[in-house]
């Protein structure tokens, strides 16, 4: 008898030598089996003749027997579907167990997949995911080491899977899923306050997390009013939304700031925090101060000239004067007089000047100066610019169907040794009979 393995253990009679008597044809031989309680497999073997009696010529000399296992082939099953472990553990342990022992090692591959990130969340003690049970045992593990990292994290997953299997087939629990739990705190947000001047444009206010996280860190914004008015001051902003993105700790939100063009105290808005996604609120108010930067005082208008009629002396017009060095938004008089107390115009600048109208002057020679007044009444000294014009002398008279109009100009500027020099000027226009042009 040759071949198999186990010989002694497969057959419990082996006869080394079987005898035909004399005179008979032929002799059994009997070779009895071992039942045993442990998967093998079939196994081949040979019962061959090695020897004979001289004179016997041997016509076959060997008879393969297969010796069928009565046991099927154990099954391999995870000792449970799922298992929850936190971080911290340093490891978790797998264990495989079989239906039954093997006459054989059996080898075990074994899938990882999950959320947890193998080489980074955890790795494999020993580097192979295969598990080897050796024969006669029913039972092996699989260590997996852990990393316990400092960052928040939700919850990952790892997923151990059977994989093809030899002299085993899968049992029911062919897979585990191993929660694997965080430990460190939720991070907090915080809102700073910030400066700004109101000149600037906008402001960027920092949110601060209070420690890095793994995992993206959002949340809802929005302004409200403090002593600053939305529209004015600044721009509302109803429901922003912002995120730190994992591993970093801080970003900013901004404020478009309005500048009012008037002299205030300083003035505040907060920004407020909402709807954390994976963080709390530790300080959700941030205060913006709105750091006026126009004067309570005004200064003087820096020049005047002379905008209608282009040049003087020209034609019967009203003069239009151009008022320029005034502040946007203030109040611009104009003063027929070197001390600025008879007023002859006014307006408010949309700019840094304006262009004032008189119409309240009569006939005859003006020096004229100006004041600014802001917002606050605060009046301006009188301009040391001057502008001299000489108001469009006028005199006319009517004919039935024709009107003659004799104009005369006198312009300072053409006065020599405060003599007034006279211009004349003929216009004619045809005239229905009321008069009129
Ligand atoms: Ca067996
Ligand atoms: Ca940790
Ligand atoms: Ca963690
Ligand atoms: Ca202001």
């Amino acid at each position: 008898m040759t071949a198999g393995a186990s010989l002694s253990q497969d057959f419990s009679n082996l006869p080394s030598t079987l005898t035909i008597p004399a005179g008979q044809l032929s002799k059994s031989l009997t070779i009895t089996s071992v039942d045993n309680n442990t998967y093998e497999g079939n196994r081949n073997y040979t019962l061959a003749l090695t020897s004979k009696t001289t004179g016997v010529t041997v016509k076959t000399s060997s008879l393969p027997i297969t010796l069928q296992d009565n046991e099927t082939a154990p099954t391999v099953s995870f000792s449970a579907a799922t298992q929850t472990v936190s971080e911290t553990a340093g490891t978790a342990t797998v264990t495989l167990q079989m239906s039954s022992a093997s006459a054989r090692t059996t080898v075990i591959p074994i899938t990882l997949s999950g959320t947890a990130v193998a080489g980074t969340h955890y790795s494999v003690v020993g580097g192979s995911s295969s598990v080897s049970i050796p024969a006669g045992q029913t039972s092996g593990t699989l260590q997996l080491q852990l990393v316990n990292d400092t960052l928040f994290n939700v919850s990952r997953t790892i997923v151990l899977q059977l994989g093809s299997l030899t002299g085993a087939t899968a049992g029911s629990t062919n897979s585990q899923t191993i929660t694997v739990t965080n430990e460190d705190p939720m991070p907090s947000l915080t809102i700073s306050n910030a400066t700004v001047n109101e000149d600037a444009g906008s402001v960027n206010v920092t949110v601060t997390q209070s420690a890095a996280s793994a995992m993206d860190v959002s949340f809802s914004w929005a302004t409200s009013n403090g002593t600053a008015i939305a529209g004015t001051n600044y721009t509302s902003v109803a429901s922003g939304s912002a995120t730190i993105t994992a591993g970093q700790t801080t970003t900013t939100v901004s404020v478009t700031i309005l500048h009012d063009l008037v002299a205030t105290a300083d003035l505040t808005l907060n920004v407020l925090l909402s709807n954390p996604v994976n963080a709390t609120i530790a300080d959700n108010t941030g205060v913006i101060t709105i750091q006026n930067t126009d004067s309570n005082t005004t200064t003087a208008p820096s020049s005047l000239t002379l905008v209608t009629p282009s040049s003087s002396p020209s034609n019967n017009v009203t003069p239009v004067v151009r008022v320029s060095g005034v502040t946007n938004g203030a109040t611009v008089y104009l003063y027929n007089d070197s001390t600025c107390s008879v007023q002859v115009a006014t307006g408010t600048a949309s700019g840094t000047s304006i262009d004032l109208t008189s119409s309240s002057l009569s006939e005859g020679t003006y020096t004229l100066r100006a004041k600014s007044q802001n917002s606050g009444s605060n009046l301006s000294d009188c301009s040391t610019a001057l502008i001299r014009i000489s108001k469009l002398y006028v005199d006319k008279f009517l004919a039935s169907f024709f009107r003659i109009n004799f104009c005369f100009y006198r312009e300072e500027s053409q006065c020599n040794n405060g003599t007034c020099c006279f211009l004349g000027k003929i216009n004619a226009v045809l005239a229905n009979k009321n008069g009129n042009d």
